[in-house]
């Protein structure tokens, strides 16, 4: 498959976060719609309410199922709105999705929602997760532990916090300054609160040095993990320059060492991806704005087959709005 191939023509989804289940592939995107919010760097115009997921036993060749509406805005006793990308985590037989929102003071908190099937329906806790903060969520099941990474600047407001206390001045730090970490805490046993004081997951360059805010490459969002050939590969979005980039580490916590891009930019503003193994291929799942010609808030998601070189690095491909593509 190595032709990018669009999912769900029917409707705009974006931000996707894919897990295999009982041997079928599911889909937890976020659901964009054309809410009428103006456009603005805060991201603003992403104004979403609701989640929807979808599942296949065939991603190549085979049609989604749509599983509806499987958590409102309205059902979340906590949150005012902005329901950006989700996460979901399966143990001992109940799936839990992670997901952030504006609470009633315009401040990102995360929730989860827990099931009894991958498709969900999904009932939301009362509270928010205590201590969390920020957006975009990916959790990586690891040796029967459960590590939680998130974290964007901007609109995402992770530049609100120093060492996971809210500052008073907020600010990105200087070019030459090294760039806001993306954040990883253990999970508790129950799966419902973190398990520790979240982390900073650190990108550093081949010399061992971190990457600066003025690095191009740089993490703005969307984090996710997975795993190849025993290593730990670190991918996340670069925001205002539109690469998702990867580092790879030992561990789970990292340090992760940048190795490059995996998709140069794409159409819209957002990149935000997954990658996933499934029957035996490796699928990088992301989004652009091509069928809503460039309505960066209308965002479609994509599959294309993701290949290693001999080494365990990535092949770079190019997105929508490569020149070159
Ligand atoms: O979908 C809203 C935000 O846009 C996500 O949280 C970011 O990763 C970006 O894709």
């Amino acid at each position: 498959m190595k032709t990018p191939k669009y999912l769900i023509p029917e409707d705009y989804m974006a931000d996707p976060s894919v897990h295999i289940f009982n041997g079928k592939l599911y889909i937890y995107p976020s659901h964009d719609w054309e809410s009428g919010v103006p456009e603005d760097d805060l991201g603003n115009h992403f104004n979403m309410k609701d989640y929807h997921v979808f599942s296949t036993d065939d991603i190549e060749n085979g049609k989604l199922t749509d599983h509806g509406v499987v958590l409102a805005l309205e059902d979340v006793p906590w949150a005012k709105c902005h329901l950006w990308d989700c996460d979901v985590a399966h143990k001992d037989g109940k799936y839990y999705m992670y997901f952030p929102a504006k609470d009633k003071t315009h401040i990102f908190r995360f929730g989860v929602a827990v099931a009894d099937k991958p498709e969900g329906p999904f009932i939301p806790q009362p509270d928010p997760m205590w201590g969390s903060y920020s957006i975009d969520v990916c959790v990586l099941e690891d040796k029967g532990e459960y590590y939680f990474y998130f974290g964007g600047i901007w609109g995402g407001q992770l530049q609100r916090y120093r060492n996971n206390d809210a500052v008073e001045n907020p600010a990105v730090p200087a070019d030459n300054e090294p760039a806001l970490c993306p954040k990883v805490a253990r999970l508790r046993g129950d799966m419902l609160q973190f398990d520790e004081a979240p982390k900073d997951v650190k990108i550093l360059d081949k010399d061992g040095n971190e990457l600066l805010h003025g690095d191009p490459h740089r993490f703005f969002e969307a984090s996710w993990v997975h795993k190849y050939n025993g290593k730990y590969y670190y991918s996340y979005s670069t925001g205002d320059t539109h690469y998702i980039c990867y580092a790879i580490g030992d561990n789970p916590y990292g340090p992760f060492t940048y190795q490059g891009v995996i998709l140069t930019p794409v159409v819209g503003w957002t990149t935000h991806h997954c990658i996933v193994e499934y029957k035996g291929k490796w699928y990088l799942f992301h989004h652009d704005c091509v069928p809503s010609n460039g309505k960066t808030w209308l965002r479609s998601l994509k599959v294309v087959e993701l290949e290693y070189n001999e080494d365990g690095t990535i092949k770079t491909i190019k997105g929508t709005a490569d020149e070159n593509a």
